[in-house]
């Protein structure tokens, strides 16, 4: 383990969030604020093509930031990963490419970058230890994020060793929670199922479609404890380790359905359509490695749906507009 002395984030330094906007993103921005950071860059997606290597280059020449928050990247759920493998492949190695490189060459202090937990074989044992990486065959639905993630993972790693940088990375589970993309096709399964309940409670539906057999397991966390967890990291971690970043408990999808007919106060019939995939069987990661490093995930999984739940009635559904 290359474990070196770590410098507390300074309070004047600067920022780069890339994929500010997004559910990671600005879940970390909104934990700098409320930490007192405030030197904070960051460009939407549709102003900065972190695709592309001169705009980046030009970016991190005019801003010189400091620190820099590896969360753009192309994501979404089990259908938008299976129908669109050579994308998710090929954007997020660019970005993460152009950034990892760009913020070496412009000397940032330290780098976080935001994997997954899908890079873990797909019959890892359960639960999933960093040292099961590269262990087994991944998960035919998402290779291509996933070689992409452990891609950036390693690249952190290399440029450590290589050339003394200071990139670190984190594992997150599944995510959910403010911020999140409620689309009913592209999204992560949280999301929509919440979207599809609500639905059905506004159209008094006896029944709630649900993708797979509902037995596939997942361990969910909500975002806001994530960018704990980041900040937690950048402030106390220098290293070639990586971190798994969970709540430590999974769920099946048909118990994940039941809560969130809870938080909504509606209940209806889960109707399980299995043309569609389930996905890996069981994803859940061991945190044990966090948790001896001191920090350890607060919000429950009720607690967290009944929020999303709010959020998603009074942020997301008044700004659709159809
Ligand atoms: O969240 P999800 O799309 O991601 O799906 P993965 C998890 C499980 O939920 C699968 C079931 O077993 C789905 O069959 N599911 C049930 C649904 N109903 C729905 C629904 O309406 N929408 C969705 N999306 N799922 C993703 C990867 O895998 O995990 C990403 O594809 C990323 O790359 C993410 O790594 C964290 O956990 O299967």
């Amino acid at each position: 383990m290359n474990n070196k002395q770590t410098n507390n984030l300074k309070k004047t330094g600067k920022f780069f969030i890339a994929g500010r906007s997004g559910q990671v993103g600005s879940a970390i921005e909104r934990k700098l604020r409320a930490e007192g950071y405030e030197n904070i860059a960051g460009l939407r997606s549709k102003d900065l093509d972190l695709r592309q290597q001169e705009p980046v280059r030009a970016f991190f020449e005019a801003e010189r930031p400091d620190y820099v928050i590896l969360a753009a990247a192309k994501v979404g759920g089990i259908m938008a990963n299976v129908k669109a493998p050579a994308e998710f492949l090929y954007d997020n190695l660019c970005i993460q490419n152009n950034i990892i490189e760009c913020s070496r060459i412009y000397g940032v202090k330290k780098l976080l970058f935001l994997a997954s937990s899908c890079i873990y074989p797909r019959l890892s044992p359960q639960p999933m230890k960093e040292e099961y990486l590269m262990d087994g065959k991944l998960e035919p639905t998402n290779e291509g994020y996933a070689i992409a993630k452990i891609a950036g993972l390693k690249m952190c790693q290399y440029y450590n060793t290589q050339y003394g940088t200071d990139f670190i990375s984190v594992m997150p589970c599944n995510l959910y929670g403010y911020g999140d993309n409620f689309s009913p096709e592209h999204s992560h399964v949280a999301a929509a199922l919440i979207r599809k309940v609500h639905a059905a409670k506004t159209a008094g539906s006896k029944t709630i479609p649900v993708w797979g057999t509902g037995k596939a397991r997942r361990e969910f966390m909500f975002v806001d404890d994530l960018a704990d967890a980041c900040f937690y990291l950048l402030n106390s971690y220098s290293g070639n380790d990586f971190f798994n970043v969970g709540s430590g408990t999974d769920v099946s999808i048909k118990e994940l359905a039941e809560l969130i007919m809870n938080a909504a106060g509606y209940h209806a019939e889960l109707e399980f359509d299995t043309s569609k995939p389930d996905g890996m069987p069981q994803k859940l990661l061991d945190v044990s490695k966090m948790e001896k490093a001191g920090w350890k995930a607060k919000t429950s999984l009720e607690e967290g749906l009944k929020k999303t739940y709010e959020y998603f009635l009074e942020k997301v559904l008044p700004a659709e507009t159809f």
